[in-house]
């Protein structure tokens, strides 16, 4: 039975047009899928990492710092849409500060970098079918953002969702693109070489490769690192944090016991038993940021040395066909992580860096801090903040914030003053009015069924 789903597979992403690695690495994990396999990587087979070099120790010789930016671009993960936020075009469209949206401030930390090194520093978006119209249209604003010979984007594959019941692929004729999606952030590699996107960087003279997420708005292309990749020959190195008690989900790095090498070990990948190990931040003390830096020549060997397929570990993703509807028949969609590369490349380092390029925005508690007076933009795209200690912690009621329209609907003339707040917890329907400051902890709630106003030039303490 699924030898003959996989022949459809292949056949119905050969008649869509895609590129014969990307049909090669889809029959990998297909066959990964039937053998049972699911990708987990036990305790027992790993340890935790010793002490790792800081971003503030390493190198800071201008000149090398300048040399080694001049030979990098930045890429941006930017297939994902805003559907955890019911938003149903690109996430990096959303406006997130003064009115811009995250394309719009990367594009100014982009323009900005280059005028202070003097350098070309490519901006290359990896786009899903689904992000790239509205992605373009936003950089489109941007004079002298595209570079000669570089292209602005390349697109990722596209896979069939496979039905759970008999892993053939799914139809889905109420909305044909729903029977397709992308097979994860880890199709980067595979990405870059289909669409030809690799060759021309490393023809155009680029060696490096600065690569992260485009809702981690902390993610500059810092030349120090760029001189440490260059100066002691990394091929593949890894930003990582401390991690702290909310980040338990996070994916962490480790030392697999049987070849020494680092590996990332991502929430998808734990087994149940494992779960408490996963989550013990004294044992497993960093996670990764998603900022990644890659050596594009030893890739393209790697590429070259394996046909295409690295082998990364499987991620089973188990969905309904049309995510909006739960009655929808089952699907898994076949899928692997970026970071997970890091076991691949031989030689693979991980660096420590601040919480400061670390931002990300996954919910609309994120977003409510980041639009806030605890953050500042400057001119050149960076955040800065005068916020003592740690960002406020903010929890909103999810049945009337999670949803980017609900939330707006509750704050209409903006964000509360967040500064010298620590914690924001509301429960139920609350709205709020103009100039609302929160100070130290606060709790609001409102009765069930009642919505409650915040006046306007509140102080909530306490
Ligand atoms: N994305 C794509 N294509 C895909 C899937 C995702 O471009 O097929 C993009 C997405 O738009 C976003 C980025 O990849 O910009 C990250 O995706 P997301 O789902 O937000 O993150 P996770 O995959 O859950 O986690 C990644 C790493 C994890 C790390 C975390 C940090 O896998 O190890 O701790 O990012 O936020």
């Amino acid at each position: 039975m699924s030898e003959a789903g996989l022949r459809q597979a292949q056949e119905k992403m050969g008649a869509a047009g895609a590129a014969d690695v990307a049909i090669r690495v889809f029959t990998h994990y297909y066959r990964l899928l039937e053998s049972g396999q699911q990708g987990t990587i036990r305790e027992d087979d790993i340890e935790p990492v010793g002490d790792l070099p800081h971003l503030d120790h390493l190198d800071t010789d201008s000149e090398a710092m300048r040399a080694a930016l001049a030979e990098t671009v930045v890429i941006k993960l930017n297939g994902g849409l805003g559907t955890s936020m019911g938003v149903t075009g690109p996430k990096s469209a959303l406006p997130v500060k003064d009115g811009l949206s995250f394309l719009d401030i990367i594009a100014r930390q982009i323009l900005s970098t280059r005028k202070a090194y003097d350098v070309p520093l490519p901006l290359v978006l990896m786009n899903s079918f689904r992000t790239r119209e509205e992605s373009l249209q936003v950089l489109g604003e941007y004079d002298g953002l595209a570079v000669d010979g570089v292209p602005l984007d390349f697109l990722q594959n596209m896979e069939p969702k496979l039905l759970a019941d008999d892993l053939t692929p799914a139809e889905w004729p109420a909305d044909p693109e729903l029977a397709w999606c992308p097979p994860g952030h880890g199709d980067l590699f595979t990405a870059l070489v289909a669409s030809g996107t690799l060759d021309a960087l490393r023809e155009r003279g680029f060696r490096h490769a600065f690569i992260s997420n485009a809702d981690n708005l902390g993610a500059t292309p810092d030349a120090r690192i760029a001189a440490w990749m260059a100066e002691h020959d990394v091929p593949f190195g890894m930003e990582v944090c401390r991690r702290t008690r909310s980040d338990r989900k996070g994916g962490h790095v480790a030392v697999r016991k049987s070849d020494g090498r680092l590996i990332l070990r991502d929430s998808a990948q734990v087994a149940d038993e494992d779960t408490k190990h996963f989550q013990d931040i004294t044992r497993h003390k960093t996670f990764n940021t998603n900022n990644l830096w890659i050596d594009l020549d030893r890739l393209a060997e790697l590429m070259a040395g394996h046909d295409g397929i690295l082998g990364l570990p499987i991620i089973v993703n188990r969905k309904t066909v049309d995510p909006a509807d739960p009655s929808s028949p089952k699907v898994i969609q076949l899928e692997t992580g970026m970071g997970t590369a890091i076991e691949t490349f031989e030689g693979s380092q991980a660096v420590l860096v601040d919480r400061s390029r670390f931002k990300p925005v996954k919910t609309t508690n994120d977003l409510l801090v980041l639009r806030s007076d605890v953050y500042e933009l400057t001119e050149s795209g960076d955040l800065t903040t005068t916020h003592e200690g740690d960002e406020p912690y903010v929890d909103l009621d999810p049945e009337y914030f999670r949803i980017l329209a609900d939330f707006e609907a509750r704050f209409p003339a903006g964000p509360p003053s967040l500064v010298r707040a620590d914690r924001l917890e509301v429960r139920g329907d609350v709205a709020f009015g103009k100039d609302v400051t929160v100070v130290g902890e606060v709790e609001v709630a409102a009765d069930a069924g009642d919505r409650r106003l915040i006046e306007d030039g509140a102080v909530l303490e306490g």
